[in-house]
């Protein structure tokens, strides 16, 4: 089989081609990447071609295809032989349930904080759907930090698949200024300071994409 490819968006933007991208570094596995530009040409032409859902990302390994940033990241799991969940079974069923309330929730903060990884200083009303958002997030990364804060710097100890599912949201908590309790702010530097994470968010630095519907939020 040849190595997968991974189809992604603008790494400025593209918060669910961060998700898989992440987990597949975390867990050491070889692959190419495919960028396709939002609102260019050749995504409008090629997507419709290697995604079902002409969205990204899509994972292409051999005959296989895979769409849905949860369903790569299951994938990704699997070819590591597991390493992307938790190993014990309790640990591993919390994380799939907030990796999967992840991908399905938070409505009010990807729609009012579009992930805008290089933008700083940004500012959105604080509305009560968004503030739950919040609450609910910072209870999710304090809960796990208190239950597994002794086995390592992640939510559940080891980098895990529901990591790379938040990593997006550590990155729009510090473009949009948005506060958190103590331990949700250790959490969100551990995100913040990883290298692969570093490294995707160099890379968008010098992107020249501009998406206007995602420039959202005041500036200071
Ligand atoms: N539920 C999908 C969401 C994928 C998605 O919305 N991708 C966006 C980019 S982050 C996209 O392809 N947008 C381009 C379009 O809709 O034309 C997943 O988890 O992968």
């Amino acid at each position: 089989m040849p190595e997968p490819v991974l189809v992604i968006g603008t790494r400025n933007y593209s918060s669910w081609s961060l998700r898989p991208w992440l987990l597949l570094r975390h867990l050491g596995i070889g692959f190419s990447e495919r960028l396709l530009h939002f609102n260019s040409d050749e995504f409008a032409r090629e997507v419709p071609k290697l995604s079902p859902s002409c969205r990204v990302p899509v994972l292409l390994h051999g005959e296989i295809v895979i769409w849905e940033s949860l369903a790569i990241c299951e994938y990704a799991s699997e070819l590591a032989g597991g390493r992307g969940w938790p190993a014990g079974d309790p640990a591993r069923a919390h994380a799939r349930a907030i990796a999967a309330e992840m991908h399905a929730g938070f409505a009010a903060l990807r729609v009012s904080c579009p992930m805008n990884a290089r933008a700083r200083d940004r500012h959105v009303p604080l509305t009560p759907a968004l503030s739950r958002d919040l609450d609910r997030i910072d209870s999710i990364w304090s809960g796990c930090r208190r239950a597994y804060g002794d086995y390592g710097p992640w939510l559940f100890g080891a980098y895990s698949a529901a990591d790379a599912m938040y990593a997006p949201v550590a990155l729009r908590f510090l473009t949009y200024g948005l506060q958190v309790s103590p331990d949700a702010l250790e959490y969100q530097q551990t995100v913040l300071a990883d290298e692969h994470l570093v490294r995707w968010t160099t890379a968008a630095e010098v992107e020249d994409v501009l998406i206007p519907e995602d420039e959202t939020g005041e500036q200071d």
